[in-house]
């Protein structure tokens, strides 16, 4: 399948594109579900991985009020500090407000900028749309638009930048994420109307995918009762994400490194 190409996923009949997989619970067709310590994305294997400039649009529920749940646009070289857009996370404020986020690498540390969203979307499906194009990122709840970013907007692999790989997560056992439907419209492209076959792994899978953690807030740079709808900061933690020697984050140790603080600190955290 190419970058270019639209997708949509039902999950009628396997994962499709989003192919590497980690402890997700499938029992339910049509449905996946992400609890505890799991995720799935697709391969993250160069510039050129994943989908670039368009409309997405992911049909899910995310259940807590806690981070932990997250849907992740990883970058496709998957290097991290880099290019991830994140379209649904929690706040860690105990709210269970939902909000989007925009990273960069900014001189080896993470930046980004974040917009929270508006309402209460906890505990039932709804449409989240992230919309791509140049120099402007727009999120979307269930058509309704609930901020925009200009500032630091990735260019796609088409236009000289990078693609991004379409993901989730979840690595709180107090959070989960259901995910019913998945659909990518290219830029300038008409919706897709049939489901696109599952694509092949690579020729050398890697054994592990984008680790998880979206939590290691700032607490200083987070203040709920002054919190503005859009702001910036940088996380705290920079190792989270960090790949391995060969490149490739190893999901075991992150979560076995996950629960290690978590015994010792009672936080969840990487
Ligand atoms: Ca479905």
């Amino acid at each position: 399948m190419a970058a270019s190409d639209a997708l949509h996923i039902t999950f009628d009949d396997g994962f499709g594109s989003i192919s590497n997989v980690w402890n997700v619970d499938a029992s339910v067709r049509g449905e996946v579900r992400l609890a505890g310590n799991s995720a799935m994305m697709e391969w993250a294997v160069g510039r050129d991985a994943g989908h670039g400039y368009g409309t997405y649009t992911i049909n899910a529920k995310a259940e807590g009020n806690e981070p932990g749940a997250a849907i992740v646009f990883w970058p496709g070289d998957n290097q991290w500090p880099g290019q991830e857009i994140d379209l649904l996370e929690i706040t860690p404020d105990g709210s269970g407000r939902q909000y989007g986020t925009v990273h960069w690498n900014d001189g080896g540390h993470d930046a980004y900028e974040a917009v929270i969203y508006d309402g209460d979307y906890g505990g039932s499906f709804h449409d989240y749309t992230l919309v791509w194009e140049a120099d402007r990122i727009t999120f979307k709840v269930d058509g309704v638009e609930q901020g925009v970013i200009t500032d630091n907007v990735p260019a796609d692999f088409a236009h000289g930048g990078m693609n991004n790989t379409i993901g989730f997560l979840n690595n709180n056992p107090s959070t989960s994420i259901t995910v019913r439907d998945v659909t990518f419209t290219p830029q300038g492209s008409a919706a897709p109307a049939q489901a696109a076959a599952p694509a092949a792994e690579p020729a050398q899978p890697v054994a592990a995918v984008v680790a998880a953690v979206e939590q290691a807030w700032d607490d200083h740079a987070y203040q709920p009762a002054e919190a503005p709808a859009v702001w910036e900061g940088e996380w705290q933690g920079d190792a989270r994400f960090q790949p391995g020697t060969d490149g490739i984050i190893d999901w075991d140790a992150l979560a076995a490194k996950v629960m290690a603080n978590y015994e010792a600190t009672g936080s969840w955290f990487v």
